[in-house]
C-alpha cells in the first residue's frame, strides 16, 4: 500500500536538534543550529513577564473552551499594535484583518492558502537564500516558488541592483516574500533607503508583499525592526504580515503567531477576514488557547509589556556581545581574514561562509552543530563556550 511513499530525509534545521540531543559528548557539545535563544547558562529561558502572566492566568484556572477561529481578540489587537503602531490609521479604519495562528509557520500557511485560492495564477518568490520552510510552505500550498537575487557573498551585503531588476520583471499579483528584519539565514538586511526603493517597485508593479517577521526586537529595536512594514502601509500597499512570538517571548512550543492582511478598504478587510477564518477552520479549526492567554496578558498590561521589551533587549544585547567576542577571538586566531561580518549581521544568525565539509568537520571533530548551509545561531554561544567554538572554527578554516 505505501511502497510508493517517498523517503523523507528529515529537515535540515529540526533534524539537527535530534542529532545534537543524541550526541554523547555532553561535556563539549554546542548547539548553534536551530534559531532558538539560550541564555548565558545555556538554558532556554522562561521570561519573567511570562512567569508573572502564567501565575495570573492560573489563578483561578481558566476553563479551556475553543477559541474562535480567528483567535483571542486581545491577542490579535496586540499583534496589530506591535506591527503597525499604537496609533495606526489603517487599524483604526478597520482595514487590517488579523488572525491568531499556530506560530509564524501557521501564519505563513494560512496566508499562502488564502493567496493561492484568490490569486490562483500568482507565483511566489523568495530571497536567495531564505529560510527553507518558506519554500516548503508555499510549494505545499500549490505555488510555483521562484528565487530572487539577494545575498552577495562577495560583499556580505545585498545584490540590490539585481534584486530591483528582478522585481521589475515580475507579473502583477506575484508574491514576494520578504524578511523585514534579521534576515534568515544571512543576518543581512536592507537599509531603510533600500526598503523605500524596493517597496516603490512593489507598488508600481502591483506585487503582493508578504513580510515574515519572526525576530522583532532582535535587530535594531521593536520599532526599527518594523520599518519596512510601516513603510509598506504608508505607501498604501496591500501587505501580508506573518509574525511570531516564538523567539521574542521564548514561547516556541506554544505555537503563538499571527497573520495580518492590510486591505485598501474596511469592506475588503471584512471579506478577507472571513476567508482567513474559513482557511483556519478547514486546516485546524481554531488556534491554541494557553499561549494566547499568556501573550494577551503580557501585551495588554503596560507594566508587563515594558518588562517584556526590556527582556527582549537583554537577549538582543547578549547576542551582540557574543558576536563581538567571537569576532575578536577568531580574528586573533586566523589573521589576515576579515571577520567583521559577525558584528555587522543582525539578529540571531550569522552566515559564516563555511562550506558543508567544514560544517561537517565541526560536528564530527568538535561536536559544534550548525546548519549545513553555514548558518550559525549566535544565541547558542555563551562566555563558557565561545572560545572553544572560535578555536574549532579556526581549526576548520586553516
Ligand atoms: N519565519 C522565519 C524567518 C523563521 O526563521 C522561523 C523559525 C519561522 C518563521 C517559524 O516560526 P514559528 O513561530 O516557530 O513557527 N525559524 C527557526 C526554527 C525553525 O526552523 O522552525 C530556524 O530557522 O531555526
Amino acid at each position: 500500500m505505501f511502497q510508493h511513499v517517498e523517503f523523507y530525509p528529515g529537515d535540515p534545521i529540526l533534524g539537527l536538534m535530534d542529532k545534537f540531543a543524541q550526541d554523547p559528548r555532553t561535556d563539549i557539545k554546542v548547539n548553534l543550529g536551530v534559531g532558538v535563544y539560550y541564555d548565558e547558562e545555556g538554558r532556554l529561558p522562561v521570561l519573567e513577564c511570562v512567569k508573572t502572566a502564567e501565575a495570573a492566568i492560573a489563578n483561578p484556572p481558566r476553563p479551556r473552551g475553543y477559541l474562535p477561529m480567528e483567535g483571542l481578540a486581545g491577542y490579535r489587537s496586540a499583534c496589530q499594535r506591535l506591527l503597525f503602531g499604537e496609533n495606526s490609521a489603517v487599524v483604526a479604519e478597520g482595514r487590517v484583518a488579523t488572525v491568531e495562528a499556530l506560530g509564524g509557520s501557521g501564519a505563513l500557511k494560512v496566508g499562502a492558502d488564502f493567496i493561492r485560492q484568490w490569486f490562483p495564477t500568482a507565483k511566489c518568490y523568495v530571497s536567495t537564500p531564505t529560510w527553507g520552510n518558506h519554500i516548503s510552505i508555499f510549494e505545499g500550498a500549490g505555488f510555483e516558488v521562484g528565487k530572487y537575487p539577494y545575498y552577495d557573498p562577495a560583499t556580505i551585503g545585498v545584490k540590490f541592483d539585481e534584486m530591483k531588476a528582478f522585481f521589475k520583471g515580475l507579473q502583477a499579483h506575484d508574491v514576494v516574500l520578504l524578511h523585514p528584519c534579521c534576515h534568515n539565514p544571512t543576518g543581512v538586511d536592507l537599509t531603510p533607503a533600500q526598503w523605500d526603493e524596493i517597496l516603490q517597485i512593489i507598488k508600481d508593479k502591483q506585487l503582493i508583499p508578504f513580510m515574515d517577521i519572526a525576530y522583532q526586537g532582535f535587530g535594531a529595536d521593536m520599532e526599527g525592526d518594523v520599518y519596512a512594514i510601516r513603510k509598506a502601509v504608508e505607501l498604501g500597499l496591500p501587505v501580508f504580515v506573518s509574525n511570531s512570538f516564538s523567539k521574542n517571548l521564548s514561547l516556541y512550543g506554544e505555537r503563538v503567531g499571527g497573520l495580518s492582511v492590510v486591505c485598501p478598504t474596511a469592506e475588503e478587510a471584512k471579506l478577507v477576514f472571513g476567508q482567513l477564518k474559513f482557511t483556519v477552520r478547514r486546516i485546524y479549526s481554531s488556534p491554541a488557547a494557553h499561549g494566547a492567554y499568556v501573550v494577551d496578558t503580557v501585551m495588554n498590561d503596560p507594566k508587563l509589556f515594558e518588562q517584556w521589551v526590556g527582556e527582549v533587549y537583554e537577549m538582543r544585547d547578549r547576542i551582540r556581545a557574543m558576536r563581538q567576542k567571537l569576532q575578536d577571538v577568531i580574528s586573533a586566531k586566523v589573521p589576515g581574514r576579515d571577520f567583521s561580518y559577525f558584528t555587522k549581521q543582525q539578529g540571531m544568525f550569522s552566515f559564516t561562509g563555511l562550506t558543508p565539509e567544514q560544517v561537517a568537520r565541526l560536528q564530527s571533530e568538535f561536536a559544534v552543530y550548525m546548519v549545513e548551509n553555514g548558518r550559525m545561531c549566535l544565541a547558542g554561544l555563551n562566555s563558557k563556550n565561545v572560545d572553544y567554538v572560535a578555536n574549532a572554527m579556526a581549526a576548520v578554516l586553516q
